[in-house]
């Protein structure tokens, strides 16, 4: 075999190994004890936030709302702005749309519109929260 030959084997070969990782790191399960929970603290406690998708059962492909509750203190908050970010752990990709929250809708609640989950597997939706009593996240696993 010419050098050059062994060249390209030897690059299609590495080619072929990093296409076999992702794709196996693709197919992996998520982890078994993920948190499904749609009600949670904020990452640093500020908050109590709950979510709830409009949509029910979820499906994948249609566009769609949420509902979050936030609370402190076991009261409404009623003064935040709320931000959407996210995306899928395993697949290195971030949400197919951006979501916005349309303002408070009442007692603590927030709508966001423009949610879309294009594939089946582990979603993360992290929700941030801004008001006068600080800002905070909280991030949502799930399952499609
Ligand atoms: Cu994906």
């Amino acid at each position: 075999m010419s050098r050059s030959r062994l060249v390209i084997v030897a690059l299609i070969a590495v080619i072929a190994v990093v296409a076999a990782w992702y794709l196996m790191r693709m197919m992996a399960p998520p982890p078994s004890d993920l948190d499904l929970a749609r009600e949670k603290p904020s990452a640093a406690g500020l908050y109590h936030v709950a979510i709830e998708p409009e949509l029910q059962p979820l499906e994948q492909g249609r566009m769609h709302s949420w509902i979050v509750s936030v609370q402190a203190n076991g009261a409404p908050v009623t003064d935040a702005t709320l931000t959407v970010d996210g995306g899928m752990p395993q697949h290195g990709h971030g949400l197919p749309t951006q979501p916005q929250s349309t303002g408070h809708v009442g007692e603590g609640r927030y709508r966001i519109d423009g949610v879309r989950f294009n594939m089946g597997g582990w979603w993360v939706l992290k929700i941030g929260i801004a008001s006068p009593a600080g800002s905070d996240t909280a991030e949502f696993n799930i399952m499609l």
